[in-house]
């Protein structure tokens, strides 16, 4: 037997933690032991869509699996989301002010919040915190990728096998469901929309209906005043107390009801090292919820899967590759991309007819579909701006494609990633969206909005940050990292860094083939 499986034979737990009093002494006399060893056969880190794929699918195969999530399970810990206009304990991942893409006058008392920002120089990159990662935060859009875009990216990929299987199949396990049209009619919560789809027709541009995981029907409950309101009631990058099937509803639950999935929330992974026998040991922090380390744990896995979410995955390899010479191929950290994301908006939208509504829902149901143009290739959503009076401001999430990738490095005295990703990468995206911009204006009236971005231009703001890990390049084609035997990444950055559309039904779809490959090829036995 060697070394590592030595130190944790003894330890070997079903459920409860263990203190090994040996290995790790008192520091004084009489205070509890620092260090807890903790042995399980399969640990997934993070509980985003990737992750959550892997948990369900790995219990229903019998597998017994734990994952370990920095954030708190909002679900069990019964503490409520907060809306836009109030933000309180959901708003910020320790924060002492808010920090959505603008408008932050709200101070906040830190606190393991839902939303989470990586500040670059270039670049601000958002992500969801808790259980559920981010389906936690996000708009809940459902958008299945163009084909001809996805056998672009992904050439290697069999696209009828994920057309005619993946993709249903994420579509029911999520419940995407559409909205009734009439609704979006009648409903003023939507007047954004309509005067979205309106002023782009008159311009001359396609609009698309998008689905959602929000379930539109207990929407139409909630404007009829019968349920409690939580779209209608300014909440989403926040989180919604009601009417969004997050992971935690579907997958996740899913996973529990096996009874083989134990979650671990307000855990930290910190640094992965390889042992000799190929298991892998993580230095763990658990925290309260104002970020203070209530325990150090050491656990050990046979099989590791790393479903952190594009950033938390970089940083956990490239950090290990730095400081523990953990092995990793040439190709991590590169073939990163924002997925094209580019914010932009239009002031004095309609001043003199009620603007673009002061109520309105916080679920985008509406697109300008502009892929096809060769020279100026977008699709942007038609998004929300609820701030409880009119603004007469149009608000866009404009995707682009992505023509110059960036890349991703870690710099050790800092402890944080280091992204090279500047203007030049951005140079078509901003003539895509000045050209939009120009183009609704002219036809409808209205300025760039300076009063939102800089110029009117939010060049900086990410959603979608996608690659870095790319599927065939730095894994396999299932997923499984190249230079390990035991070490699987499923989550966003599999992705090379665009998939022209809100990224998570691929990011679902991805972790469905590979989690399904990886399990027929025997890979957990
Ligand atoms: P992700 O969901 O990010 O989950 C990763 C999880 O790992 C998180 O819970 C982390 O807390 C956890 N984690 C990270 N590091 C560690 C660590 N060291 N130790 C323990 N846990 C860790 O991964 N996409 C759409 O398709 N439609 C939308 O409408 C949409 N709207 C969005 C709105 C916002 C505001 C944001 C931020 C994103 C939006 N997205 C949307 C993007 C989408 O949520 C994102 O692509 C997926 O959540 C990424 O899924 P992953 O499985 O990669």
């Amino acid at each position: 037997m060697d070394r590592t499986k030595k130190i944790f034979s003894h330890i070997i737990t079903s459920g409860s933690l263990y203190f090994s009093k040996s290995k790790f002494p008192h520091s004084e006399a009489g205070q509890l032991p620092k260090q807890i060893e903790i042995n399980r056969p399969i640990i997934i880190i993070g509980s985003g869509y990737g992750a959550a794929v892997a948990a369900l699918r790995l219990c229903e195969a019998g597998k017994k699996v734990v994952i370990l999530e920095m954030g708190i399970n909002w679900k069990e810990s019964g503490i409520p989301y907060s809306g836009l206009l109030k933000p309180g304990r959901s708003a910020a991942w320790l924060k002492r002010k808010t920090i959505a893409p603008f408008m932050n006058i709200f101070p906040l008392k830190p606190f393991t919040g839902a939303l989470d920002k990586f500040n670059f120089k270039n670049i601000d990159v958002w992500v969801g915190r808790g259980v559920g990662g981010g389906s936690i935060v996000n708009g809940g859009m459902a958008v299945v990728p163009k084909e001809s875009y996805f056998k672009e990216v992904f050439p290697k990929l069999d696209a009828e096998k994920f057309y005619n299987f993946y993709f249903p199949l994420v579509n029911k396990e999520l419940k995407v469901n559409g909205i009734e049209e009439q609704f979006v009619k009648d409903c003023p919560y939507y007047k954004f929309t309509r005067v979205g789809e309106a002023e782009a027709h008159k311009a001359g541009f396609k609009t698309v209906r998008v689905p959602n995981v929000y379930d539109f029907k207990y929407m139409e409950r909630e404007y009829k005043k019968e349920v409690p309101r939580s779209a209608l009631n300014t909440e989403v990058i926040y989180g919604n107390n009601h009417g969004k099937n997050s992971l935690d509803k579907t997958y996740l639950a899913k996973a529990l009801a096996t009874g083989n999935l134990e979650i671990l929330d307000l855990h930290c992974v910190d640094m992965i090292t390889g042992n000799e026998d190929k298991s892998y040991c993580l230095k763990v922090r658990q925290i309260d919820t104002s970020g203070k380390t209530v325990a150090d744990k050491t656990f050990r896995c046979d099989k590791l899967v790393l479903g952190a979410g594009t950033m938390g995955t970089l940083k956990l390899l490239l950090s290990a590759q730095d400081k523990n010479n953990f092995p990793l191929d040439n190709t991590v950290g590169k073939n990163w991309g924002n997925n094209g994301n580019f914010m932009t908006g239009r002031n004095w939208v309609r001043p003199l007819s009620g603007g673009t509504g002061a109520l309105q829902s916080t679920i985008p149901v509406g697109g300008v579909d502009n892929w096809e143009d060769s020279e100026h290739s977008f699709f942007t959503e038609i998004a929300p701006l609820p701030m409880g009076v009119d603004v007469a401001t149009a608000l866009y999430l404009m995707i682009n494609r992505v023509d110059k990738k960036g890349s991703v490095t870690y710099d050790k005295v800092q402890n944080r990633l280091v992204l090279d990703w500047n203007e030049s990468h951005t140079v078509r995206m901003k003539a895509n969206a000045d050209y939009f911009v120009r183009k609704m204006n002219r036809a409808n009236g209205g300025t760039r909005s300076h009063l939102l971005f800089k110029n009117g231009f939010g060049a900086n703001i990410c959603y979608h940050p996608l690659g870095g890990c790319v599927l065939g390049e730095s894994t396999n084609v299932y997923g499984k990292l190249k230079e390990h035997d035991n070490l699987y990444v499923i989550d966003g950055s599999l992705i090379p860094g665009t998939i022209g559309v809100n990224p998570f039904m691929t990011i679902t779809a991805i972790a469905e083939y590979c989690i399904e490959n990886l399990i027929a090829q025997g890979e957990f036995e």
